[in-house]
């Protein structure tokens, strides 16, 4: 089961006290504290638990106001961090002289609707006018909450985490990875192992098909189709198919394929079975119920002339071989029903900036099942904001079987 976990993110201006405040939060050297500015280059992330909070992962990130080449770099990373955060948190050392970096992540979390709240990290004694003169050119952080600590102080530890206690409202509800299983009864599971199955493991949208019908007392049996056989249309393979359905004293409710096997199973299939794919159930999970958009996508395909581009995404680094879905199959799809169509990759956890993703007609995506929910979204809203629309394998590879096919793997998300 993936573990849903609040993304908590540490910005501010270089030497303000970031790793420092990261530390105090871990109660551990998390982070390198260093009064060289620039310390932290990349951002450190970590894993924790915080009493009455749950599961966290905490970003410490690189200062935004360094000015050589490499600033521009760090600078980017941190922005990125920023829009898989859930809450920023806002570190101010408030004997600086000036405060653009701290007013651009303001700026920045009120665009992308984040919550912020403000650490005013005091070296020295508290003075109050330099607070008062830090929200003079800062109005808007007036809008919200202030705590005053000193982060290489222990103490303040436990002031720090009731403030975020208090303040934060976590919004990372649990979703329901398959809403349609009931108690008692059986789905089956497609999964065509190939050359690229790992051995001894399922692959983690299997994995957690499985665990999730078992845990709601529901059966979940496992099919493994000789893709290849099916394909060739050899008669053993379909007998081997109906046996099994034949096997079991009750009728299934439905059956979750790889979504490489639509091509099969939009016949073998029995109309009396709901049927989705690995892939759909994982992009709505992980994009927690934003289906819709990645349903809605596939229309694109609709109007796609010759010369336009199309990028293929994938969430991980996986190794690609022979008959690979996003390197082979999808791109020949492409190829046979819209040629003169080309297609991009962009394959790992790092997505493609705006300006880059802006040339594309569309984006297939993979299931998403090795990237957060938040980074998830970050890539949605992204893809919103330049107006670039998306779509997922399972929905593509089941589009390319025919209308009928979709509007049939999309029923039990209804
Ligand atoms: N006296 C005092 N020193 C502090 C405090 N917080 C941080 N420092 C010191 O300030 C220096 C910078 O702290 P860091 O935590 O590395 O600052 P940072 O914001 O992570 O800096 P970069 O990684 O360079 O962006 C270190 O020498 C810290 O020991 C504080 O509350 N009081
Ligand atoms: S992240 Fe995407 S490509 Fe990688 S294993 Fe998961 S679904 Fe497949
Ligand atoms: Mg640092």
């Amino acid at each position: 089961m993936l573990v849903e976990r609040d993304h908590i993110g540490i910005f501010g201006k270089m030497n303000s006290g970031k790793s420092t405040l990261m530390n105090l939060l871990t109660q551990q050297e998390t982070s390198i504290v260093d009064s060289t500015p620039g310390t932290t280059a990349d951002t450190k992330i970590t894993l924790q638990e915080i009493h009455g909070m749950g599961p966290v992962k905490l970003f410490d990130t690189a200062g935004l106001d360094e000015g050589t080449g490499l600033g521009e770099k760090k600078r980017k990373k941190v922005l990125s961090t920023l829009k898989e955060c859930d809450l920023v948190l806002l570190v101010i050392d408030p004997s600086s002289t000036e405060f653009q970096t701290e007013a651009m992540v303001l700026e920045e979390a009120r665009r992308l609707d984040k919550q912020l709240l403000v650490i005013y990290n005091l070296f020295q004694a508290v003075d109050e006018k330099e607070i008062e003169r830090v929200e003079e050119q800062m109005p808007y952080i007036n809008f919200h909450r202030r705590l005053r600590l000193t982060a290489t102080n222990p103490a303040f530890r436990q002031p720090l985490l009731e403030f975020i206690l208090e303040n934060f409202e976590s919004k990372n509800q649990q979703l329901e990875l398959l809403p349609f299983v009931e108690k008692d009864q059986f789905y089956i599971l497609n999964i065509p192992m190939d050359e690229e199955t790992p051995p001894g493991r399922y692959l983690r949208p299997q994995a957690m098909a499985e665990e999730y019908i078992t845990r709601h007392w529901a059966f979940p049996v496992s099919y493994r189709m000789d893709l290849g056989k099916a394909r060739k249309g050899d008669p053993s393979e379909r007998k081997r198919w109906n046996e099994f359905l034949a096997s079991l004293q009750r009728r299934p409710k439905a059956i979750v394929t790889d979504s490489q096997a639509m091509d099969i199973m939009k016949d073998w299939a029995p109309d009396d079975m709901l049927l989705t794919t690995f892939s759909i159930m994982m992009i709505n999970y992980v994009s927690r119920g934003k289906l819709n958009g990645f349903h809605e996508g596939i229309n694109a395909l609709e109007h796609i002339k010759a010369g336009d581009r199309i990028l293929i995404a994938e969430a991980c680094n996986h190794s690609r071989i022979k008959e690979d879905i996003g390197i082979v199959q999808i791109p020949r799809y492409i190829q046979q029903h819209f040629p003169g169509v080309e297609v991009e990759h962009n394959f790992g956890r790092e997505f493609q900036e705006n300006k880059e993703l802006e040339k594309y007609s569309l984006v297939i995506h993979c299931g998403g099942c090795m990237i957060s929910g938040q980074k998830m979204q970050a890539r949605i809203r992204d893809l919103e904001a330049i107006g670039v629309p998306f779509t997922n394998y399972g929905i593509f590879l089941s589009y390319i079987q025919g209308r009928k096919s979709l509007d049939r793997v999309m029923v039990p998300w209804k």
